[in-house]
């Protein structure tokens, strides 16, 4: 047996794994020996990538469509048939009518390569990934008060912090090792302060739990902010070195009393007074939050509010104290780094730009384009109007994970052309028009950015299961037909030093550098060449921190009589995103075997409705019927879903308003109608109901 480095394929912790390979199949996982983020331990999910990765489940060659459904092709055969598609769309709808969704679970050089063919090849800045509905919000944001949308600290400084503050965001479900770091923390002597509607692991075991309304973010850091300014416990230091704007916003909470608080968020004034006080007089306070913040229509303005709060208490650019966006999978800190955004290249440098469109126009050898790029929702908008004509998605489940699954599904069926490239058959691949087989991580090597800005390396074990090839491979092949040649590389280090050579923030990267540490942070480059742990700690990127007011705004969608519930969408420990691969594994399964719904038992007890009992959730956009799960988890009047199950895909009922800045859908708040099934009758799946009701 020989146990190859690499690194986690989930969550954006990015631990260090040692995958077990023996006669050519990965026959399980074990802890990197000394990993600095992982430091000899792994969460369940990561001890299950053996089963997310098994060959029985695995595409193993093309798939066309014909009238009678998907047959196996030759790559190529199904080459030709993709290049054919999109010049066909090109010719007919121009750069603007085709584009590519890339995957944050897959390498840099995967993700270097998708941005590169949407430029290069076919001459469009249509190009972006999940991070859209998951932390575009902290880009926009952050870039507007700081000048960078990355967290400002690193993970190790979680042991530096004696005050932890979590807004939004359920670690220890959902960046597990960072949630047994922050208990960690707590044990040694830190205030763990968590932010969150719901009553999670962290908020029941922390110092305090505010227990705020679901969506009042922005008025309870408001509020927050005008108990600081009204006592004089803001760092006047900080601010007259650091920051702009501080009268403006000292001006713009001065109304918001503490008692006005109280009545928009639900928090008692005292629990206000306790957490603006600590976070005031922490020596060194790492504030990180999550999809509790971003997934709002205010969603920027959230971020904003967060940062105004950590720059008023001059929280940021210290050992120990940071704004910190919890980026979710292994590689979208990456994904994003890389310029799959249709507003920016490698580094973030601006399509926009006619510098950097002549950098790269000079770097690629073909003409930049110039029109600005849709965003995938845009995308999804285009193709309903007729307007978009070819896709390409590479590894991304948006019929499970977008926002309003049937809009979702009309507008891919309403697409002249769409291929997926994916490892297994995704709820999106059985919609393609042609399906490509992809390596997994394990079969590859590249790297991995996790959510501390660490790029690091993983490393190709076995090989691809049957004729999948990597994701880069794909794209290149693909340029070559459409004429392009500029993508034929011998190998990912080459992809990475050619990103390298074109990207500030990573230039003194190499393989070799990042072997000889557990990864670099970056900025790495000349003034840097060990890496960046910690940012901003003589001044922001953009100069001065900027204080932005922002003002509380509503859920485009709140309870009324007809939809009297509030419904949010969570996560759980055991599953993974879509549940494509977490759900293959046996022991994750057993531990959360199907969909549910969580209630409280006082809504329950209204309801008569029993544990266990099969339930019918409506909203304005759809219905699904699913399981209750009894727990006050979940405060009276709010009901949560997670969305890892295809049975009971929750983004049926979720809204697809949007935050007009970052264009972030409102995943974690609508409006339901739920009724209990009678007793013993089994909860349908979407296809029963359909068919039964014909609704959807
Ligand atoms: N096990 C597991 N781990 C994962 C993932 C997974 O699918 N499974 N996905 C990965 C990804 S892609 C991401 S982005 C991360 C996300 O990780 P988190 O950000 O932790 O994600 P969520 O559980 O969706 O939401 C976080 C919390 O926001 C709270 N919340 C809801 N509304 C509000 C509000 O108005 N205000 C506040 N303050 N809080 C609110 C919810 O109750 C929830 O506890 O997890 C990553 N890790
Ligand atoms: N209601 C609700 N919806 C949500 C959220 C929520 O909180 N609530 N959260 C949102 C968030 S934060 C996110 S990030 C999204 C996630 O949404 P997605 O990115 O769509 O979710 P995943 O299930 O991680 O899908 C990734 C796919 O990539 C494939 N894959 C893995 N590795 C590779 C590779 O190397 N190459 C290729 N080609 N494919 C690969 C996997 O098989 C999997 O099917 O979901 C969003 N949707
Ligand atoms: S915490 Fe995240 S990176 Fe670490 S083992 Fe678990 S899923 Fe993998
Ligand atoms: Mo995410």
């Amino acid at each position: 047996m020989r146990v190859v480095p690499s690194i986690c394929t989930f969550c954006g912790v990015g631990c260090g794994i040692g995958l077990r390979v023996e006669g050519g199949r990965v026959v399980g996982v074990e802890p990197q020996p000394g990993h600095p983020v992982s430091q000899g331990q792994l969460c369940s999910k990561g001890w299950s990538t053996s089963f997310a990765i098994d060959t029985a489940d695995r595409l193993t060659r093309p798939l066309i469509r014909e009238a009678t459904g998907l047959r196996p092709a030759s790559w190529d055969e199904a080459l030709e048939r993709v290049a054919g598609a999109f010049r066909d769309a090109l010719a007919e709808g121009g750069p603007g009518a085709v584009g590519v969704i890339s995957c944050a679970r897959a390498t840099n050089e995967d993700n270097y390569a998708a941005q590169k063919f949407a430029r290069a090849v076919l001459g469009s800045n249509n190009v972006d990934h999940c991070a859209r509905i998951c932390h575009s919000p902290s880009v926009a944001g952050l870039t507007l008060t700081l000048g960078s949308g990355a967290m400002t600290s690193s993970i190790a400084d979680i042991d530096e912090a004696d005050l932890i503050l979590l807004i939004g965001a359920d670690a220890s479900e959902n960046h597990a090792m960072i949630g047994a770091r922050i208990l960690r923390a707590q044990a040694r002597g830190a205030q763990l302060v968590v932010v969150d509607p719901r009553q999670t692991r962290l908020a029941r075991l922390a110092d305090q739990h505010v227990q705020l309304t679901l969506g009042s973010n922005i008025a309870l850091l408001n509020g927050l902010l005008q108990i600081i300014f009204a006592n004089g416990w803001e760092n006047r230091a900080f601010l007259d070195q650091r920051c702009e704007n501080v009268d403006v916003l000292r001006q713009h909470v001065a109304g918001l009393t503490p008692e006005l608080t109280s009545a928009q968020t639900g928090v008692a004034v005292a629990e206000l007074e306790r957490l603006a006080y600590a976070l005031s007089h922490a020596r060194a306070a790492f504030i990180a939050y999550g999809m509790g913040i971003t997934q709002f229509q205010s969603g920027t303005n959230n971020v904003i509010a967060v940062s105004n709060l950590a720059l008023v208490c001059g929280q940021v650019g210290r050992p120990g104290a940071g704004i910190n966006p919890l980026r979710g999978q292994n590689n979208v800190q990456g994904a994003c780094d890389m310029g799959c955004l249709p507003n920016v290249y490698p580094g973030y440098q601006s399509a926009a730009s006619d510098e950097v469109q002549a950098k790269f126009a000079q770097a690629w050898g073909v003409p930049m384009p110039q029109a600005p790029g849709l965003t995938s929702l845009g995308m999804t908008q285009a193709a309903l109007a007729g307007e978009f004509k070819a896709l390409m998605i590479m590894g991304e489940e948006p019929v499970l994970t977008d926002p309003d699954q049937h809009h979702v599904e009309r507008a891919l069926r309403a697409l002249d052309f769409l291929v997926v490239v994916e490892l297994t058959m995704t709820e999106t691949a059985k919609l393609a028009d042609v399906v490509l087989p992809a390596a997994s991580f394990a079969e590859k090597d590249g790297t991995f950015t996790n959510c501390e800005r660490r790029v690091q390396r993983i490393r190709r074990a076995i090989s691809p299961p049957g004729e999948a090839w990597t994701d880069w491979q794909i794209l290149g092949a693909l340029a070559a037909r459409m004429g392009y040649l500029g993508m034929i590389w011998t190998d990912a280090e080459a992809i990475f030093d050619e990103m390298a050579g074109l990207t500030p923030i990573c230039s003194a990267m190499s393989y070799p550098a990042l072997d000889a540490h557990h990864g670099l942070h970056w900025p790495c480059d000349a003034a840097h060449p060990q890496g960046s742990p910690l940012l901003h700690a003589q001044s922001f990127p953009r100069g001065r921190g900027r204080l932005l007011p922002v003002s509380q705004v509503a859920p485009d969608e709140c309870p009324d009589a007809e939809f009297p519930f509030f419904f949010t969408t969570q996560r759980l420990h055991f599953h993974y995103g879509g549940g494509s691969m977490t759900r293959k594994s046996p022991l994750l399964e057993r531990e959360t075997p199907a969909g549910l719904l969580f209630i409280h038992p006082q809504d329950a007890a209204n309801l008569h409705l029993q544990d266990g009992q099969g339930v019918r959730l409506r909203s304005r956009r759809g219905s699904l019927e699913t399981c209750a799960r009894i727990t006050d988890d979940v405060p009276p009047g709010t009901l949560s879903m997670p969305y890892h199950f295809r049975e009971a895909p929750c983004n049926i009922l979720t809204n697809s308003a949007q935050d007009p800045q970052s264009k972030m859908p409102e995943l974690k708040a609508c409006a339901v109608a739920i009724e209990p099934l009678p007793p013993g009758v089994a909860p349908r799946s979407p296809e029963e109901l359909s068919k039964e009701t014909g609704d959807g």
